[in-house]
């Protein structure tokens, strides 16, 4: 069930994102993988607004029932949010990262501006769907939920939050995957040097803080690319060019107790794990304007 609810979002991502094809057969190419499927795949994101019906505590059901665990909580005060980052029942499966916006931190005028969309779902529309119907979840989580927002409503959103435009058109899209960089070749398998090898190809990095973030132990470092501008179809047919969403990757360090593993043992367990708020505070500016702006 999983695997199928995953696949769904991954294809209708990478249709959505040319990035993720793009550096898929950059990497086939330069022989650092054989095909797509070799990818591992640390972790899938998700953005929500935080009201009482949707929010992280919607969103979560699905992949709870999965079989994810909730594991730490993250906050973030500038930006307003609040994040959770969830344990697969298996290492095969990627780790999914969900935030929501706290709307009731946000001025009136833009807590109305949401709620006059998000109202318009009544009652958590988790709670109506037979999880165990995989087709029913996917059409789920590529639904409207509510309705195509206007480009006023949108523009005044970003003004104050670029995280709330985004949702407020984006909906449940995925927000990116991430690509696995510690299992790659030699040269391959740090951030910096995958980092090297895309902009020799081409592809825009994100640098709110510098383009490799960094945990404060050490041990997990993180890049994304800058999403791509793309043309939005707003309420009345009026268009405008958009941040989409983005691609990830990430470098997790063995731990220091299993330093003396060979590398050929060093399975996922023996790695930092989690997240950490300080490099997500900048990677969620991936979508941001500062960001795109050099994308576009
Ligand atoms: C999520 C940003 C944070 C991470 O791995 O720390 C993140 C977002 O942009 O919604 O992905
Ligand atoms: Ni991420």
């Amino acid at each position: 069930m999983l695997n199928n609810v995953l696949q769904g979002l991954m294809s209708r991502y990478q249709e959505r994102v040319p990035d993720v094809s793009a550096i898929l057969q950059a990497m086939v190419t330069a022989g650092i993988i054989r095909q797509a499927g070799d990818i591992e795949n640390d972790h899938i994101a998700f953005r929500t607004m935080g009201v009482p019906q949707l929010g992280v505590q919607s969103l979560e059901k699905i992949f709870l029932h999965y079989g994810y665990a909730k594991k730490d909580a993250y906050r973030f005060t500038e930006k307003k949010l609040n994040a959770w980052w969830y344990a697969p029942p298996s290492p095969k499966y990627p780790r999914i990262f969900i935030s929501e916006l706290r709307i009731s931190d946000l001025s009136q005028r833009a807590q109305d501006i949401i709620t006059s969309y998000t109202n318009e779902v009544k009652t958590d529309p988790v709670d109506a769907l037979n999880l165990d119907d995989t087709q029913q979840v996917d059409t789920f989580l590529h639904s409207g939920l509510w309705r195509t927002p206007t480009l006023a409503d949108y523009q005044a959103l970003a003004a104050e939050s670029e995280y709330a435009a985004w949702v407020i058109y984006n909906r449940y899209y995925l927000n990116h995957f991430t690509i696995s960089v510690h299992n790659l070749p030699e040269g391959y398998n740090t951030v910096a040097g995958f980092n090297n090898f895309l902009e020799s190809k081409g592809f825009v990095l994100n640098d709110a803080g510098g383009k490799i973030k960094t945990s404060p132990d050490g041990l997990l470092l993180q890049s994304s690319t800058v999403a791509k501008m793309m043309e939005a179809t707003f309420a009345g047919g009026e268009t405008h060019r958009i941040a989409g969403s983005y691609v990830e990757f990430a470098e997790r360090k063995v731990l220091p107790q299993y330093a003396a593993l060979p590398p050929e043992q060093v399975l996922r367990e023996h790695r930092r794990e989690g997240f950490e708020a300080g490099n997500a505070d900048k990677i969620f500016e991936s979508t941001y304007a500062s960001q795109t702006k050099k994308s576009s």
